[in-house]
């Protein structure tokens, strides 16, 4: 049987909760719909959907649909009835609130991060002509161990990731940005992301987790695992002690074969 939108973003929660990276409820999903998915969906639309004004405005966003997790929802539940754990909102033709017109049953609403979510979407889909259709937050404990061990500098993070995976450079050759601690769920938390995201496809969020992006649920939930594995790699490399690395001279040589262009602010050659 075909997997609708629904169901794939449903598979996505799960499988980041199965990585461990969604203790209690840690993390979030969204998921931008194009024509067809709306077609998928509309069928299952309220007649009188619930409004939400938000704390800023969306200009590029209006009338765009999102699906949505539910704020302080469990991703190890969604599989169990999607319709109390996520959602799908529509912006609204101000831009500044939303009607949920699918799921978020009982009251519910959207993730504590629905500000990051909605700022990275419209900034990703601009840097990326319309392709970026997830924005996945986790907390993965590599990821956010490695952030103790480094300044939060997004040329030192991505030197370290190229260098403890192979893979690594031609999964992200933009590099990985950091934002340093701040209070989540917040406005100004956003807008440090949005700075990044502009540049980079996942930012991480020092102490706390990362923020992927990717124009499907795969690539998305991809990127954040390589993410994820590389900082597991280096850090039981250097608690056993690195005595050598991938040189800058070799990531070039990878470069070249898969046909990336590495940052070239993050290359010491
Ligand atoms: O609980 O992950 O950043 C949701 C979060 C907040
Ligand atoms: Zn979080």
């Amino acid at each position: 049987m075909k997997e609708t939108v629904i169901d794939k973003f449903v598979r996505m929660c799960y499988d980041g909760f199965l990585q461990g990276w969604h203790e209690r409820n840690g993390g979030n999903l969204s998921y931008r719909l194009d024509e067809e998915d709306i077609k998928e969906v509309e069928k299952l639309f309220v007649k009188e959907a619930r409004h939400i004004e938000m704390p800023m405005a969306f200009e590029d966003l209006k009338g765009k649909y999102f699906l949505v997790t539910g704020s302080g929802k469990y991703m190890r539940n969604v599989p169990l009835a999607p319709e109390k754990n996520i959602g799908i909102i529509r912006i609204d033709d101000t831009g500044n609130g939303y009607d949920i017109l699918w799921g978020l049953e009982d009251g519910a609403k959207p993730t504590s991060e629905l500000p990051t979510h909605l700022l990275n979407h419209q900034v990703r889909y601009k840097a990326t002509c319309g392709n970026c259709k997830v924005v996945y937050h986790a907390h993965p404990a590599n990821i956010t161990a490695l952030s103790y061990t480094i300044e939060a500098d997004s040329k030192i993070l991505s030197r370290i990731l190229w260098q403890s995976e192979t893979e690594c450079a031609v999964v992200f050759p933009e590099g990985v940005g950091i934002v340093d601690w701040m209070v989540p769920g917040q406005v100004g938390i956003a807008r440090a992301t949005a700075k990044l995201i502009e540049k980079y496809s996942a930012v991480v969020w020092a102490f706390h987790g990362i923020f992927g992006t990717g124009f499907d649920f795969d690539e998305a939930f991809g990127l954040v695992h390589t993410i994820e594995k590389a900082s597991e790699i280096y850090l039981k490399a250097k608690s056993a002690g690195i005595v050598r690395t991938i040189t800058d001279s070799q990531l070039l040589e990878l470069a070249e074969a898969f046909n990336v262009k590495l940052n070239p602010e993050f290359l010491e050659v």
